[in-house]
């Protein structure tokens, strides 16, 4: 049975299915392409920062060309700051399981090592195992009212530094070692570290979301070991089951989360079978902290002094 939602769609086919009780939506009706009409953009615009990540079935018609034209309905693509794209495109950015950094299976929000890091991430299944591969997704705008509000107010408090020196593909793949060297070469040509807050202000819907995952590198101002624990604690409440969506792919599934208020990990269960997916990244704000402060890339990028967090 479809759930119709309301207070989003009026006078269309469409229909919005959450899928679990606290993020993502299935919607169903749209046949996703560059020229869709406005009403409908706004549809999914709407369910974007609602369910915060949303799945469309059946979008075989859209290929390399066309999932980057789509990504312009959201804003302006942009390229990984380090991985080259996809050949002959511009901004794909393809995960194979057969390739050192392929199985992003550590929980993270893209690219949060640079400053203005990406606002909306766009994944189309091109190739998937006959059983396993899904990818789970967890809200951190929900892990965020969750806190008890003596850590709330820690959080609130605190700066993190992200760096991408130690990026996923070194975690628990499946590519021989040289593979791995060779991705994190890559993926490090250019080291970045930027300073978040641990609490930003979604610029869309305002609410309190967690800047975590595994770019973290430490919180500023307190001991390594104390940062550790602080880290260990926030980011458990983020990956709680009650907190996350899992979503089983179908080659042509289109899945796209709002990256300012999620983290994701593709479970890495599938052996030695294939699995391609191809992901267009859409630019974002510098994240604001709920005092105003905005973060600040410190390496790699272009410092911006006078956006000074309490760095220790
Ligand atoms: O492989 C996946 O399902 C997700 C990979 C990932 O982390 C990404 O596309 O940003
Ligand atoms: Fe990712």
């Amino acid at each position: 049975m479809s759930v119709v939602d309301k207070n989003i769609i009026t006078n269309t086919n469409v229909e919005i299915q959450p899928v679990a009780g606290r993020i993502g939506a299935e919607i169903r009706g749209i046949h996703l392409s560059p020229d869709l009409d406005a009403q409908t953009v706004n549809i999914i615009r709407q369910a974007l920062l609602k369910y915060k990540v949303i799945f469309f079935r059946g979008q075989h018609h859209i290929d390399d060309a066309s999932q980057e034209a789509l990504a312009q309905l959201l804003g302006n693509p942009v390229a990984h700051p380090t991985v080259p794209t996809r050949e002959k495109t511009s901004y794909i950015h393809e995960l194979d399981s057969t390739h050192g950094g392929g199985r992003a299976n550590s929980w993270h929000t893209d690219v949060t090592f640079v400053d203005a890091y990406p606002k909306a991430s766009i994944l189309r299944a091109v190739v998937v195992p006959p059983a396993g591969g899904d990818t789970v997704w967890a809200n951190t705008a929900a892990a965020y009212q969750d806190l008890p509000p003596a850590l709330r107010d820690l959080a609130d408090k605190l700066w993190a530094l992200h760096t991408n020196e130690y990026d996923y593909a070194g975690r628990h793949i499946k590519a021989s070692p040289e593979a791995v060297q060779h991705y994190r070469e890559v993926f490090t040509s250019t080291v970045y570290e930027t300073e978040h807050p641990v609490v930003q202000v979604h610029p869309e819907t305002g609410e309190r979301t967690l800047i975590l995952g595994h770019f973290v590198k430490k919180i500023l101002g307190v001991p390594s070991s104390d940062s550790a624990h602080i880290i260990s604690v926030l980011q458990d409440y983020i990956t709680r089951l009650e907190n996350t969506v899992r979503w089983r792919w179908a080659a042509g599934d289109i899945a796209i989360w709002d990256n300012r208020a999620t983290q994701h990990y593709a479970i890495n269960d599938y052996g030695n079978q294939h699995r391609i997916v191809r992901r267009v990244t859409v630019t974002g704000d510098v994240p604001v902290s709920i005092d105003g402060r905005h973060s600040v890339t410190r390496k790699g990028g272009v410092p911006k002094p006078e956006a000074t967090s309490e760095s220790a």
